[in-house]
């Protein structure tokens, strides 16, 4: 086997103990002199340490999170042969030596790539000639294997194809810090470079894209109505301004799933007719939905999954030990979610009081932001319109959501009998990263129990 050489960290000036962010390299890969290996982030900088020759890597000495300085080694390079240098350069090398002294003539200058519109995946794919180029200061260095079709989406960026798009070390944390695809922003610095402008130019579009429900999906093309019959143009509300995006974001983020049921409530329902105008007396509205929070928060107590988050590790389930959940009210300008704070802890009258008053201050436009923070699961209600299902949008990151429609007197065998119930239409959509099936249908089971006969709460 031949020899193989230690590579160590160069002289980095007054850098001690440096972070380790990004490994470039595998082992048995084979690298060329100049081509980074790892990438090295201080307080104040992150710089790459190249390879100082070409060969194959034969073991890593270091992983992402350790700490090095001068002199640390970084991993063992088998050099290429003195006679594999002499026989000439790979045909791929040679190409992209060809290329890096001259473009080629089906390559557009670089300042015509800057103007070109977005590149083409396989464009992408390969670095521009340029970029190849020995790099002036080790800022600039990237490496030139070829790769697949870019990611489209902001997660699990692959830290070492991120590598492959023209920009220095300072954008790619940049860009890593936002979740940005290096590999889909056009360039506009020197030679294609992307600039740090770049990076947040291509994030407004994103967004804007995205608010106007385009992002990674093929935006729905713009058409002249006006070429079949009169229209009008009204801008939409400021709360439809603002939600649309947490609408849209949570729609494409989570793996929706809806369980239906429908909870026989005709026993609720007698006992809050004869104490809706006692209540009435006192003030209180006393509908339905009240229940339906203490009961929501009970079942949250039996299942504490549907009263969690997802950390945007996605391995961890952040399970919340107070149960605040929000209410969706319907207001003139759009849709507002106030909070019942720890609706665990309050009775059935105090929680219709304040759904009243939240409702009530939603529509005079007087929540403040505090009141519609913190929920940790929700509940829409449109019973009081109508329907009889629906599939409502998680508030995330709650990871479930109930959706309640108008009470129906149904028949429902019972005892060899059909009898007319109250039935309560339930749509309790869920994230199927964190619940499961079987899950949803307990927790809808429970929560129609507990609904059916209240004195369960007490249990
Ligand atoms: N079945 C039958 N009747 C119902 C009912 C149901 N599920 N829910 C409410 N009602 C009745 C109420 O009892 C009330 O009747 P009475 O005046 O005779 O008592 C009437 O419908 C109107 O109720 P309400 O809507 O004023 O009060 P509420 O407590 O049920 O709801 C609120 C309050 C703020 C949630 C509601 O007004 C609202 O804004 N709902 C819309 C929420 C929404 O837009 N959700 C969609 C979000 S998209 O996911």
């Amino acid at each position: 086997m031949a020899d193989t050489e230690l590579i160590k960290v160069p002289d980095i000036g007054d850098f001690e103990q440096v972070d380790v962010i990004e490994v470039l390299v595998e082992v048995g890969q084979h690298v060329e002199a100049e081509q980074s290996l790892i990438t090295l982030e201080s307080d104040k900088a992150t710089l790459e340490v190249p390879s100082p020759k070409a060969g194959t890597i034969r073991e890593l000495r270091v992983k992402v999170g350790d700490q090095v300085s001068e002199g640390s080694p970084i991993a063992t390079i088998e050099p290429e042969s003195v006679e594999a240098a002499a026989a000439g350069p790979s045909p791929e090398q040679a190409a992209t030596d060809t290329a890096a002294a001259a473009p080629a003539a089906d390559t557009p200058p670089p300042e015509e790539q800057a103007q070109t519109a977005a590149p083409a995946p396989e464009e992408q794919a390969q670095p521009a000639p340029e970029a190849r180029a020995p790099a002036p200061s080790t800022s600039d260095r990237i490496g030139g294997t070829p790769h697949e079709a870019p990611v489209t989406g902001w997660e699990h960026l692959d830290v070492a194809r991120q590598n492959l798009a023209h920009a220095s070390p300072a954008v790619r944390k940049f860009a890593r810090e936002l979740g940005v695809d290096l590999l889909a922003v056009r360039g506009s610095g020197p030679k294609g470079r992307i600039l740090k402008e770049d990076v947040q130019s291509y994030v407004k579009a994103t967004l804007r894209q995205g608010a106007a429900g385009g992002g990674a999906i093929p935006p729905i093309p713009p058409v002249d109505f006006s070429k079949f019959g009169e229209v009008e143009r009204r801008p939409l509300s400021r709360i439809k301004r603002k939600s649309a995006p947490n609408l849209h974001r949570s729609w494409l983020n989570l793996p929706h799933v809806t369980q239906f049921d429908e909870a026989d409530v005709t026993g609720l329902e007698a006992f809050r007719q004869a104490e809706k105008e006692r209540a009435a007396a006192q003030g209180v509205h006393l509908t339905i939905l009240a229940f339906l929070v203490k009961a929501c928060a009970g079942a949250l107590h039996t299942f504490p999954e549907v009263n969690s988050s997802l950390d945007p590790d996605g391995e961890t389930l952040i399970l919340k030990h107070y149960i605040h959940i929000g209410v969706a009210v319907d207001t003139e300008g759009g849709l507002l979610v106030p909070v019942v704070r720890d609706a665990d802890r309050k009775g059935i009258r105090e929680i219709a009081v304040e759904l009243a008053d939240l409702a009530e201050r939603a529509r005079q436009g007087k929540l403040s932001p505090k009141e519609m923070q913190g929920a940790s699961f929700s509940i829409s209600s449109l019973g009081g319109i109508g329907g009889t299902a629906f599939t409502p949008i998680i508030n995330a990151p709650e990871v479930a959501i109930l959706g309640v429609s108008r009470i129906a007197t149904k028949p429902v065998f019972i005892d060899g009998e059909f009898r007319p119930r109250k039935l309560l239409p339930l749509s309790f959509s869920y994230d199927h990263r964190v619940i499961d099936g079987a899950q949803a249908a307990r927790f809808t089971t429970h929560l129609s129990g507990l609904l059916q006969d209240l004195r369960r709460l007490l249990l």
